[in-house]
């Protein structure tokens, strides 16, 4: 690869302004934080023990695994905690299902994170010690690799149930893998691919509390994040096979919706049950009573005794949480920075702020597919070409003011200027593998006419050369996402500055649930985005780094024959992805994300726009919040602070809780929470 100073098109990014996060992490090993281990006794709420007493339950020892999950108290901020209370978030989603595996979304915002558990579990990691990084184990509760490095066989948590009752086991991870990984009829929630996993990969049942995978590589540990939220959840087979295509008369869109927001009670291994749901209101979660984790006094966790999400939008959030309505908020849009900072600082204040690193970033991606994907039409299948021609990605990132489209976020020290590929502040970042194009209008127009675009009818827009498209003017269709005022304002920002450049961009607003087809099935010519966890933490997501499977990237998917249509220097970060992912050696991965960088940022594989950091929001009675908790590294801050062990000390309790002393119910339609 080029030496990247040898030519004058690029410089390395400007450094970030300062801004220190507001709280540093206490960094731990893995093992300081959990165990496995059965003890001598175990405890729950009070009003939980009275529906035992009524027989209406089974007595808490009979409700845990054979070796619960036990959370270790120094590991605990505030240490061990009591039962009460609940945690009001508020959330811009709408739920269309809680079947998750099948391809149903529950609205974000921490509801399919407290309901659904996964294999293994790196929320928390943002407290793990650099050199001891390695997914925690959850369902799994520990694993051993076979000599050659080929086969890793998984133990499960032994004797565990649903929240119905019903006992866990290798039948729901098979299921999972066989029928809706494996199945590219579906498409599950979380972005799981068979290529998720490694080309050739298998799993297999040994008995019901041990399953062995099998890979082409030697130890690829890498896999073990694979495994982690959002891509290794499995659902309950026994509510959820019987449904499935394979085994019913159903198709794949009736399986996905087959259990809509009105049926309640959905059986999960999470910490909270779903109990009521309103349209456009509320969702209302009790407590698990077969939750299969506790605290070193046997306590059986979670201490808070409900969650609710009230259904509006994702400013409102922050406001609610500033002001004390609602307790939890990822203050994620920088449009509600400043008013945030400046209520949170108040004495009286009901919620703390506590901003983190700058994990937070937005790409314009240009869909990078030139057979087929998302069916484009004539004009849009002319753009594809151009957006798989250097000249014209080097015009359009030249024509980006980044400063200008952060500073139109908010003013002052907060977003920085984001060539794209991983971000400034993260463990693999390299900024002299980085190339910046700054803005330069001159250099924008030069690059426009070198792709051989000109403004042939005059109207300030450039046109198609004739022959391709009819000559007609370059106009790029640009997918927006409609619930966040941010990547509004951005797609606002660059609809304005490509104008200057004689682009014209429409953009096509979309709204959550449905915005995930358009995104996924290669629906636009250009889409703005607000990155995953792959360019922050790189482990997490690895698959997305780039086109490794027919599904896995974000902007370049198979099209119709089934094929990737790869241009060079994609199947080169293809093969530099699948070297770090087969590696092991850190000081070669560290090398390999170098060259990753470079031939990213250099062939603008995609146009970074602004990064600036988030700030956690949470009201002031919760306890056990971690210090230096990220809104978002390897997951979003509701993995990260471990809610399950959160809680409001008695003092402090409130009466907020909406179905108090209630339990879940049978799974079923309009089954409310059950009182004793
Ligand atoms: C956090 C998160 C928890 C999804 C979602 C939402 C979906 C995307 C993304 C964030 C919301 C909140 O993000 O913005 O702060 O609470 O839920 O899951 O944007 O539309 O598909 O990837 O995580």
């Amino acid at each position: 690869m080029s030496a990247v100073f040898a030519q004058t098109e690029w410089t390395t990014p400007p450094d970030p302004p300062e801004f220190a996060a507001q709280s540093e992490p206490v960094f731990v090993s893995g093992s300081d934080i959990q165990e496995y281990k059965a003890l001598p006794e175990y405890h729950e709420p009070d009003f939980v023990k009275a529906f035992v007493d009524a027989g209406k339950l089974p007595p808490v020892a009979e409700r845990l695994p054979k070796e619960p999950l036990v959370f270790k108290t120094p590991n605990m901020p505030d240490g061990m905690g009591v039962y009460g209370d609940t945690m009001r978030h508020v959330i811009g989603g709408r739920p269309d299902g809680w079947n998750y595996i099948g391809g149903a979304t529950q609205g974000w915002g921490g509801i399919d994170i407290g309901m659904y558990e996964c294999l293994t579990r790196t929320g928390p990691l943002f407290q793990v010690k650099a050199d001891e990084l390695e997914p925690l184990p959850n369902l799994a509760k520990s694993w051993e690799w076979s000599e050659d490095g080929h086969e890793l066989t998984m133990h499960l948590i032994e004797g565990a149930k649903w929240s119905d009752g019903e006992p866990f086991g290798a039948d729901d991870v098979m299921f999972y893998w066989e029928d809706n990984v494996l199945d590219t009829n579906v498409a599950p929630t979380g972005g799981a691919t068979p290529e998720s996993f490694g080309e050739g990969t298998t799993l297999e049942k040994i008995d019901d509390a041990t399953v062995k995978w099998t890979f082409k590589q030697a130890k690829p540990t890498q896999f073990l994040y694979a495994m982690a939220y959002g891509t290794f959840c499995p659902g309950p087979a026994h509510i959820l096979k019987p449904q499935h295509p394979k085994y019913s008369e159903n198709n794949y869109d009736q399986y996905k919706n087959a259990f809509p927001p009105e049926f309640l009670n959905f059986p999960v291994m999470g910490a909270w049950v779903p109990v009521e749901y309103r349209p456009d209101d509320v969702i209302v979660l009790r407590r698990n009573p077969y939750y299969w984790k506790v605290d070193e006094n046997g306590n059986q966790l979670p201490y808070l005794n409900e969650v609710s999400y009230r259904l509006s939008t994702w400013a409102d959030r922050d406001v609610q949480t500033i002001a004390g309505t609602a307790d939890f908020s990822n203050l994620e849009q920088p449009e509600n920075f400043v008013e945030s900072l400046r209520r949170a600082a108040e004495e009286t204040a009901p919620a703390r702020l506590q901003f983190g690193a700058r994990t937070i970033g937005y790409t314009l991606y240009p869909n990078l597919s030139g057979n087929g994907w998302g069916e484009p039409n004539e004009l849009s299948q002319a753009v594809r070409e151009l957006n798989r021609n250097i000249d014209f990605r080097k015009a359009i990132t030249y024509a980006i003011d980044r400063k200008s489209l952060g500073e139109s976020l908010v003013k002052g020290p907060f977003t920085t200027p984001y060539p794209g590929g991983l971000y400034a502040g993260t463990s693999f970042y390299d900024k002299d593998s980085t190339a910046f194009f700054g803005y330069d209008m001159e250099k924008a127009k030069e690059y426009l006419a070198k792709a051989g675009l000109e403004d042939t009818d005059g109207n300030g827009v450039v046109n198609f050369p004739s022959g391709t498209a009819g000559g007609q003017d370059v106009q790029i269709t640009m997918l927006v996402n409609a619930d966040y005022t941010t990547d509004k304002s951005l797609a606002e920002g660059v609809l304005a500055q490509m104008e200057a450049l004689g682009i014209r961009v429409i953009l096509d607003t979309v709204s959550g649930n449905s915005l995930a087809e358009y995104q996924q099935g290669g629906k636009y010519d250009w889409a703005i985005l607000r990155n995953g966890s792959d360019l922050v933490s790189v482990v997490q997501g690895t698959a997305g780094l780039a086109p490794v499977g027919p599904r896995t990237a974000f902007s370049h998917r198979a099209g119709t024959d089934g094929t990737l249509d790869l241009m060079p220097f994609e199947q080169e970060m293809v093969d530099t992805v699948n070297k770090f992912i087969a590696s092991a050696d850190n000081a070669e991965r560290a090398d390999l994300m170098k060259t990753y960088q470079q031939i990213y940022t250099q062939n603008l594989y995609a146009i970074g726009l602004t990064q600036y950091p988030g700030a956690l929001l949470i009201n002031k009675r919760f306890a056990n919040i971690p210090a230096g908790a990220p809104i978002f590294q390897f997951n979003w801050a509701e993995d990260n602070v471990i809610r399950e062990r959160l809680y409001v000390p008695a003092d402090k309790q409130t009466t907020n809780e909406l179905h108090p002393n209630t339990l879940p119910n049978t799974p079923g339609v309009g089954n409310g929470p059950i009182s004793n």
